[in-house]
């Protein structure tokens, strides 16, 4: 295909309430779009770069700059999606900002072919089983009121934001209060250090899935050593940012579950890698979330539908996130999203609904 021009859209989104993680507060998603075009079809991608480099060291000013000034300039050749991540690879790192590019191509691809997102990635299922992430609250009640909801809306796992001064006590509330068969996780963000090991033991007891990231980003080596001093599995999500580091953390010891953000690793093929990795290594993966509008949902639901993704993923309905959606919105059913099974993602933006929420756009012509 040759693309013959991209839009870069910003919209911003309100988040129905603030979440709060270890690594700072969000009350709205400042989110880049990419919409490719070519003469055979259109394809959108989602960029899930924060307005701050406080996850990782990306950005959302940072990714529309890299896109416009080193990514596009780099496709002016015909290609397929499987062809951009070569052609991006002297452009070190940036992998949210490539990521949204490769989607973008991929998308207008399948939808040119006419094949779903779940289809070509290799789904093995039509619905996904969901959960859902629970920030950091100001108070013990006001969590257990939080979760006591999104059960009943029917999500089959919680996960829960931690830090140090919010940890064992919470943790402990919601399993004494929800019981023993609620399928309970923690994901501190990389707030804790090795020093911190005998404290997070304390975990052990509460029948956790996982604990997700503990260390720094860069504590492969800690994280196996941290993994012989925990008997609550250690998954690994802002540690693992290819299938090399994947390859890496599993000879190492570091981790025995990882949570796959395709925007982290570069886009949907190196997450299959990922997953292809992992699953032959019979190490666990689920797909995480980064606020993502219905766009990006899609796609991350068309992945979580993969043999080797066998936790419920962060792949919540849009309202727990957005009262209105830029898509149709995602909605639970039976603790389940569907996999969009149309063209492509299977979901386009609303035009009324994405114009209402774009805050600027700009054209390349390539
Ligand atoms: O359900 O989309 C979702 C969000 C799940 O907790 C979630 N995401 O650390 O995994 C995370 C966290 C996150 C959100 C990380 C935004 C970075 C940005």
């Amino acid at each position: 295909m040759k693309i013959t021009g991209v839009e870069l859209r910003r919209i911003a989104m309100p988040l129905v309430s603030p979440f709060r993680t270890s690594f700072g507060t969000e009350t709205a998603r400042d989110v880049l779009l990419v919409r490719v075009v070519t003469p055979e079809a259109e394809g959108w991608g989602e960029c899930v770069a924060m307005s701050e480099p406080l996850y990782s060291s990306e950005y959302v000013d940072g990714a529309a700059e890299v896109i416009k000034r080193f990514l596009l300039p780099a496709l002016t050749r015909p290609l397929g999606a499987n062809d951009v991540a070569r052609a991006l690879e002297p452009i070190k790192g940036h992998r949210m900002a490539k990521a949204a590019v490769e989607t973008a191509v991929l998308d207008a691809q399948l939808r040119a072919a006419g094949e779903s997102f779940g289809r070509f990635l290799g789904a093995a299922r039509d619905r996904v089983p969901c959960g859902v992430s629970v920030g950091i609250m100001d108070s013990i009640p006001q969590l257990l009121d939080a979760v006591a909801g999104y059960l009943d809306e029917g999500y089959l796992r919680i996960k829960l934001k931690i830090e140090p001064g919010w940890d064992l006590a919470p943790v402990r509330a919601v399993r004494e209060r929800f019981g023993d068969d609620v399928l309970l996780q923690v994901d501190a963000n990389a707030a804790y250090t090795l020093t911190d090991a005998r404290h997070l033991a304390g975990l052990d007891d509460l029948g956790l899935l996982l604990i997700e990231q503990p260390l720094a980003n860069d504590d492969l080596v800690q994280h196996a050593k941290l993994a012989k001093q925990l008997r609550t599995p250690i998954c690994l999500d802002e540690s693992i940012e290819s299938a090399e580091h994947a390859a890496a953390a599993i000879a190492l010891g570091s981790c025995s579950i990882v949570n796959i953000k395709p925007g982290r690793v570069g886009g949907y093929l190196e997450a299959r890698r990922i997953h292809d990795l992992c699953r032959a290594n019979g190490i666990a993966v689920w797909c995480g979330g980064m606020l993502e509008t219905g766009l990006g949902r899609a796609a991350n639901v068309a992945l979580a539908a993969l043999p080797g993704f066998t936790l419920p993923g962060d792949t919540s309905g849009s309202r727990r996130y957005y009262a209105t959606d830029i898509t149709e919105p995602f909605e639970l059913n039976d603790g389940h999203l569907a996999v969009p099974a149309g063209p492509g993602l299977g979901v386009e933006p609303i035009p009324s609904i994405l114009d209402e929420v774009t805050t600027a756009t700009e054209w390349i012509t390539l």
